[in-house]
């Protein structure tokens, strides 16, 4: 069942603008980083009750995906934890597929083998950790195959 309601721009304007250019080609542009893929999750705010749309890195295994809140390494959160905490029904677009999935912070051995598939695909995210004084929450996303 896809999110419905208003979208509201986040405030990080390169990001945003990174969602227009992905969003008015499905997909076909503006989908890395650097020369790496990204994807775009659609949450709903948690105090806004709006659609908030940001780009990640693309991190997948077979179907799910993990988003890691790295902030670049800021000593906070991004806003959009608090989303996937209040509002875990997401919908992650990949180029051209967007899906419905249900987040879960991951912990322990199974944030660990998550944690090095995102190593593996953006390996700034070990920079990131020593930067942050604090750890970088990493949710998977699970198809909603309802
Ligand atoms: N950020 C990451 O954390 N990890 C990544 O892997 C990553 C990759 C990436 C690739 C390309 C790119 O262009 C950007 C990338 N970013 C990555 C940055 C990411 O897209 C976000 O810009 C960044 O993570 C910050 O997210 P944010 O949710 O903190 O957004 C800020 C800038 C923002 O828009 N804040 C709004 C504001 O008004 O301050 C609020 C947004 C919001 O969700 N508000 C909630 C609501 O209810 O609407 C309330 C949330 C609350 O409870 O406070």
């Amino acid at each position: 069942m896809p999110l419905t309601g208003t979208y509201e721009r986040g405030t990080a304007d390169w990001a945003s603008e990174q969602v227009d250019l992905f969003e008015s080609t499905n997909g076909a542009e503006g989908n890395e980083l650097r020369g790496r893929p990204i994807i775009v999750m659609t949450s709903v705010g948690a105090k806004s009750g709006n659609l908030r749309k940001i780009p990640l890195m693309r991190v997948e295994h077979e179907g799910e995906y993990a988003v890691v809140a790295s902030l670049g390494g800021a000593p906070k959160h991004p806003t959009w934890y608090y989303n996937l905490k209040a509002n875990p029904h997401v919908e992650l677009q990949d180029r051209s597929v967007k899906k419905d999935y249900l987040a879960r912070e991951l912990e322990g051995a199974e944030r660990e083998l998550w944690w090095e598939r995102s190593v593996a695909t953006w390996p700034d995210y070990v920079e990131y950790a020593k930067k942050a004084d604090r750890v970088i929450p990493l949710f998977l996303l699970t198809p909603i195959t309802d």
